[in-house]
């Protein structure tokens, strides 16, 4: 016996673009994820204007899933699956985002993979904005320095969730709505497919986008709930707790607000409201915004029903001498070491306990269900000299996660719905573009220059995570 409830959704994660490919079959439009490039630990994804020949473009094909999500279903059967977290894509629906009817060969591709999942008895759990907006939107509106967004989110919104509303329960409407918190061009584009223009202050654009976001976000969970009143709908934060460098105060203080400043979507997500340390540094800012009452009326009617959240690695953060009495946003560069905690080969600080840490300070501060949405190790794997792929350092970090997960819901009683590793089929890396940065149980035959037989086998993470689903959590 353990704490985990009965019907605790152990799954596994991915996200469209990551995984789909069929870049521009049947109809889909290109994404915001259609245009970057595959970097790698040192060198940056580059965004390219539109798409340009000769560029290596990831995404376009990824591990094709879009041809072989059968098969892949099945194992996922194998493996044991009670949900599997993915996303639609955008432009499956709506190609460009503003026109006026769905692509429907779009929406035949998700029906068709939905019920296939349930063949097996698997959960789809639905992001529906995953780092892949409609690229058309971003040259023809600026992305999400718009208002128009929130119209074109909401209704790509309402035409899924009423397709699929006898098939899909689980929602989340913008995943890691937070990355773009940190104001760099990556989590800019990925999050709200902004890119900042000279003269342009980066963090009051984002300020403006988040709000839009916050408003449709909103919307959404309104209109979902009148459509099925059992949808669960929830927020996606990105999860990565900051923690002060020493004891001294003024570290201790500038840790607050680096979690504040993240994690103040959380306080309009959950609580309906706006911080009122964030409604004071906009007036002290003068940042020039179009919070109208009514989009605060929207944000308090729409409060999500759990929080998901991704959680890999925790931060350390260190004071400046004089720091501003306003902590003024982003304060990553202000970033050092934990000496306590070992780095993954992309420098990610594997902290477990810092998971149940986490887990704590959202039970504890919106009192609501949670959901692990993502969590899991990227590592470059090698095939043993049996041909094999022994990962029992992804094992590692997996088991200690859970362990600590397990405290948090039998000793601390945080109320957890389930648990989805991150990537448990290869797939192409956000954050870098790269397949050779692994997450898998499952292997998949790419490599970063794009060849290999898109193969599929187990690694000994899928044997392990098999029977860790199979005794709800007992066998680790
Ligand atoms: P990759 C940074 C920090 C936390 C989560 O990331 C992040 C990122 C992005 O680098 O993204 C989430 O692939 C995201 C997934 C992503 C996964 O974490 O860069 O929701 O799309 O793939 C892992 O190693």
């Amino acid at each position: 016996m353990t704490g985990f409830k009965d019907g605790f959704l152990w799954g596994g994660a991915v996200a469209a673009h990551q995984l789909e490919g069929g870049w521009n079959t049947d109809g889909k439009g290109v994404s915001i994820a259609d245009v970057m490039t595959a970097g790698d630990n040192e060198t940056a994804r580059e965004i390219t204007d539109g798409i340009i020949p000769g560029k290596n473009y990831p995404n376009h094909e990824a591990i094709d899933f879009y041809g072989h999500y059968r098969e892949d279903v099945k194992m996922f059967a194998e493996l044991g699956l009670k949900c599997f977290r993915t996303s639609i894509a955008w432009t499956r629906i709506f190609p460009n985002g503003d026109e006026t009817e769905p692509n429907e060969a779009g929406l035949k591709f998700y029906d068709d993979l939905f019920d296939e999942l349930h063949k097996y008895n698997i959960k789809p759990v639905i992001t529906l904005s995953h780092f892949e907006m409609p690229y058309h939107l971003v040259q023809e509106y600026g992305g999400w320095r718009s208002r128009k967004l929130i119209d074109f989110f909401t209704k790509f919104a309402t035409v899924v969730f009423k397709r699929y509303k006898n098939k899909v329960k689980y929602w989340m409407t913008f995943n890691e709505i937070n990355n773009q918190t940190g104001l760099n061009e990556w989590g800019l584009f990925t999050d709200s497919g902004i890119l900042v223009q000279p003269g342009e202050d980066a963090e009051e654009v984002m300020y403006q986008a988040g709000h839009y976001e916050s408003v449709a976000s909103a919307l959404a969970v309104q209109i979902g709930h009148e459509i099925n009143p059992d949808f669960q709908i929830g927020c996606m934060l990105a999860m990565g707790p900051t923690y002060p460098a020493t004891p001294d105060p003024k570290d201790v203080m500038k840790a607050e607000r680096a979690m504040q400043a993240s994690y103040w979507f959380a306080d309009v997500q959950c609580k309906g409201k706006y911080p009122n340390w964030l409604k004071n540094y906009f007036n002290n800012k003068k940042f020039d915004l179009d919070i109208t009452l009514e989009d605060l009326d929207v944000i308090k009617a729409g409060t999500v029903d759990y929080i998901g959240f991704s959680y890999y690695a925790s931060h350390v953060i260190k004071a400046d001498e004089n720091e501003p009495v306003d902590y003024m946003t982003p304060m990553k560069n202000h970033e050092v070491k934990n000496p306590a905690l070992v780095r993954s080969d992309w420098g990610w600080e594997i902290d477990p306990i810092g998971l149940r840490y986490a887990m704590n300070w959202f039970s504890d501060r919106y009192d609501l269900p949670l959901f692990i949405v993502e969590n899991g190790l990227g590592a470059f794997d090698k095939k043993d000299t049996d041909g094999m792929i022994h990962d029992d350092y992804r094992i590692d970090y997996l088991r200690k996660h859970i362990n600590q997960m397990k405290l948090a819901v039998e000793y601390d009683g945080v109320d957890l719905m389930g648990y989805t590793p991150w990537g448990f089929i290869d797939l192409v890396s956000a954050g870098t573009g790269q397949m050779d940065k692994r997450y898998g149980m499952i292997y998949v035959d790419k490599n970063d220059a794009g060849e290999g037989t898109l193969a599929r086998g187990k690694k000994d993470s899928f044997n392990w995570f098999h029977k860790v689903i199979e005794t709800n959590g007992a066998d680790l």
